[in-house]
């Protein structure tokens, strides 16, 4: 049966897309072997505050049980408690371009914000590399804007394999349906992001009630007046439907005005967020417990990590 991976970076506060487009799925998918992994690594390649990334990936680990992941099925990981994801990633960095890892679109771009660019920017797909390889991953979901860093981890592993043998599985990167895309509800042409500069377009997963029917009401639409699937010519409305669909499972009947739409929008994203938030607060009783269950997911996925780790090593000649 294939492997599946599912990245979260612990860089802010979690939102409905990152549920939508990335939780949900996850939980559909516990009959399958699969691994979460919270990327705090990651999180270090911008300037980051440290007290910021390590409660947020404890948080992260937290929404992702809230959310229905079952460690027993699901082990859920840190990429930073898990050393062979280090060690690999150094390994991956000595087959890897210095051309291929600068013509990374992110890396120009959050390269060209200015201050000063961390090695670990430009070496971030490498490690992503890593965290796929290492693990013998099948299939990994992938936006748009990190299908190109899988296709970097594609090209490292045919290029190993070729040049030192048979020693990784090429992942496959599997696209969420189109609908799974959560779009800014200020800005909708952006996609809904930790990292957005303002909260007005994001629906956080531990938003309480009240905010999250401000921000609903006052999401951006347009003057047509009509309530039509339409990317392209009516992509703030558009963006609601789909996020209708995606919490109530229904298209609405027969609404005739934005306000209805924003009110049944909101009612379908409350029924889908308070059980979240009422599971995370009882959660919160026992922080030991999200420890415990990152200690066990490493203790988990180490074996195979180790074993990758030993093949990696003697194909590319180091001594056991
Ligand atoms: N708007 C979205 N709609 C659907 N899926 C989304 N994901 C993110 N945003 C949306 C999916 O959530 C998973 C975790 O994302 P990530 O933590 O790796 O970071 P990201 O993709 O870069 O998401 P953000 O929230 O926009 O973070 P920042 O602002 O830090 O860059 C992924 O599976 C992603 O596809």
């Amino acid at each position: 049966m294939t492997r599946r991976l599912t990245g979260f970076q612990p860089t802010g506060h979690l939102h409905l897309g990152n549920l939508i487009g990335a939780m949900r799925p996850l939980v559909a998918a516990q009959d399958r072997p699969s691994i979460a992994m919270i990327a705090d690594l990651h999180a270090l390649t911008m300037e980051h505050d440290p007290q910021a990334v390590r409660a947020n990936t404890l948080t992260v680990a937290t929404v992702l049980l809230a959310a229905g992941v079952d460690p027993q099925r699901t082990p859920i990981i840190a990429n930073s408690q898990v050393p062979e994801h280090t060690e690999l990633h150094y390994l991956l960095e000595c087959v890897t371009g210095y051309g291929e890892a600068a013509r990374m679109i992110q890396f120009k771009e959050k390269s060209a914000a200015g201050g000063t660019v961390r090695l670990s920017l430009l070496t971030y797909p490498v490690l992503m590399a890593a965290d796929i390889l290492l693990h013998d991953i099948d299939e990994v979901p992938v936006g748009e804007d990190q299908s190109q860093h899988l296709e970097l981890a594609r090209t490292i592993a045919t290029r190993f394999n070729a040049r030192y043998g048979a020693t990784f599985v090429v992942p496959e990167g599997i696209r969420p349906e189109a609908a799974a895309r959560i779009m800014d509800l200020a800005d909708p042409v952006r996609k809904m992001s930790k990292s957005a500069p303002s909260p007005a377009g994001r629906i956080g997963l531990l938003d309480p009630p009240e905010t999250i029917r401000k921000v609903i009401s006052r999401a951006v639409t347009d003057t047509a007046g009509v309530v039509r699937h339409d990317r392209e010519g009516q992509p703030g409305v558009t963006n609601l439907l789909e996020i209708l669909r995606a919490c109530s499972g229904r298209d609405p009947g027969e609404l005739t005005s934005y306000g209805a739409l924003k009110r049944e929008v909101t009612d379908a994203v409350e029924a889908v967020l308070a059980p979240i938030r009422a599971r995370y607060a009882e959660l919160l009783q026992d922080p030991s417990h999200v420890r415990e269950v990152l200690a066990r997911g490493k203790a988990f996925v180490r074996p195979r990590a180790a074993e990758t780790v030993r093949r990696t090593r003697a194909a590319i000649g180091l001594l056991d």
